[in-house]
């Protein structure tokens, strides 16, 4: 059952929703937000031109610099004592990229949430660890929001603590974890260091996101601690957690809130609006959004549109799972490359775990990329046992196990991606770990 109505609206009445709501905005930006009116005044634009949705295509872009160009509030379109939430991303360089909500804002916000937890199968029968850190960042709150609006009790432990972690999953009986994906794998490491069965405790769902994560990603979080992982994106910048979420159901794609945020598909070089089902950068128009609407915002992400009829009965449009950002994509040798694509390779393999470093740099005028891969503990347990035993044909037969899985790998990566990558196994534990989003890639070439 979905949470909202709305969620199984035919295509129809989801339009008419979405037009009267994007009407709404540009007139309330215009007439509110000095940025707004001076942006759409120099193209000769009136919010009245607004008579259907493809109209929306003669509205300008909205960009991160935009938002940081306006630090911290000249974008906000709400007076300040209409504001009752900040959040902020803390970004690579420069000012962190804010945000305000009204008491509107963090309704819808909760509402959202509620939905995808919803979707997951998360009701109030149940226990949601919310691993997300609190705090600027919008996951730790958000997600509690949205347990607290199904109903669910929530342990608002937020990042970090992996002992604690697991000790509360034991004794609270945590049936829902959200965290990324990244963490989760870390917390079942150390767990499974201290001897703890994830899959004997009370755990079901996992609603997962923050960062990109693949489908053998998926597969392996599922089977180490016997949960069904969805997927849930968004970005500060549009409301944060809650922006579209994938069902139970299906775990294929997720469903966009699209009565909220209205997307389009763009080719990220030239602007132009691609077809539904094409590749390219995913771009929202925030149509409820009160503290901070944005039009048409770019948001890097890469991923496609499709609209098929689901198991779970939502007809909310579907985004494929994002596979990379379009900022972080990188072009060896001209090839584009996405870390998730490695990823999927990675994992794929026995030996090796899932926590790798994708380390780029130039030789020369040549971009060079190596690959850093922690193997297991059960492998480097078999070699320090045949060193131990000072067996030299088994060490052999480890150093051959080392030669064919370095090659194995190079060569996979090779046809898949296309680029000819160094591998470096290196022993467990040696990849910094991260108590939010992993850190994947290490660019070394000179600015
Ligand atoms: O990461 C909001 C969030 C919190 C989403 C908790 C899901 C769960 P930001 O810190 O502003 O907000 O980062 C937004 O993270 O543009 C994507 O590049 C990436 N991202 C978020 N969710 C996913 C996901 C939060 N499920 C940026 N898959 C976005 C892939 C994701 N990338």
């Amino acid at each position: 059952m979905a949470w909202n109505k709305e969620e199984e609206f035919n295509r129809s009445e989801m339009r008419d929703l979405q037009l009267a709501r994007l009407q709404k905005t540009v007139n309330y930006v215009y007439e509110k937000n000095p940025y707004y009116k001076k942006s759409l005044d120099s193209i000769g634009v009136k919010p009245s031109h607004i008579k259907s949705l493809e109209d929306i295509r003669i509205l300008p872009f909205t960009t991160k610099q935009d938002i940081r160009d306006n630090y911290p509030f000249s974008l906000f379109t709400a007076s300040q004592e209409d504001i009752l939430e900040y959040h902020a991303t803390s970004g690579t360089t420069g000012k962190p990229v804010v945000v305000g909500y009204t008491r509107n804002d963090l309704d819808n916000w909760s509402e959202v949430v509620g939905r995808a937890f919803t979707g997951a199968g998360i009701s109030k029968n149940d226990v949601v660890q919310n691993i997300y850190g609190y705090g600027l960042f919008t996951g730790g709150l958000g997600a509690h929001y949205g347990a607290i609006r199904v109903g669910a009790s929530v342990i608002p432990i937020s990042g970090g603590n992996t002992q604690k972690q697991i000790m509360l999953m034991q004794d609270f009986g945590s049936t829902a974890l959200t965290s990324t994906p990244s963490f989760l794998m870390h917390i079942f490491e150390v767990g499974d260091q201290m001897g703890v069965d994830f899959k004997k405790l009370k755990l079901r769902t996992g609603v997962l996101g923050a960062e990109p994560w693949s489908e053998s990603m998926r597969h392996s979080i599922q089977d180490k601690f016997g949960i069904k992982a969805c997927d849930i994106y968004g970005l500060s910048e549009i409301i944060g957690p809650g922006v579209s979420f994938e069902c139970r159901e299906a775990q294929d794609g997720l469903h966009i809130n699209e009565d909220y945020f209205y997307p389009e598909i763009i080719n990220p070089d030239t602007g132009e609006v691609l077809p539904e089902g094409e590749m390219g950068e995913l771009v929202f128009t925030t149509i409820t959004n009160e503290g901070q609407p944005l039009l048409r915002y770019r948001t890097r992400d890469i991923t496609r549109l499709t609209r098929e009829t689901c198991a779970c009965g939502r007809t909310l449009v579907k985004m494929q799972r994002v596979c990379g950002r379009s900022d972080d994509m990188l072009i060896i040798r001209g090839v584009n490359v996405f870390p998730s694509q490695i990823e999927t390779i990675i994992l794929k393999r026995q030996g090796v775990s899932p926590h790798y470093m994708i380390v780029v740099s130039r030789n020369g005028s040549m971009d060079e990329l190596e690959i850093k891969v922690e193997v297991t503990e059960d492998f480097m347990a078999k070699a320090a046992a045949d060193v131990l035993k000072g067996c030299e044909h088994e060490l052999l037969d480890d150093v051959e196990a080392v030669r064919s899985k370095v090659n194995n790998l190079k060569r996979d990566i090779k046809d898949i991606v296309g680029v000819s990558v160094k591998i470096t196994l290196v022993p467990p534990g040696t990849i910094p770990r991260s108590e939010g989003k992993a850190k994947r890639i290490d660019d070394r070439r000179p600015k």
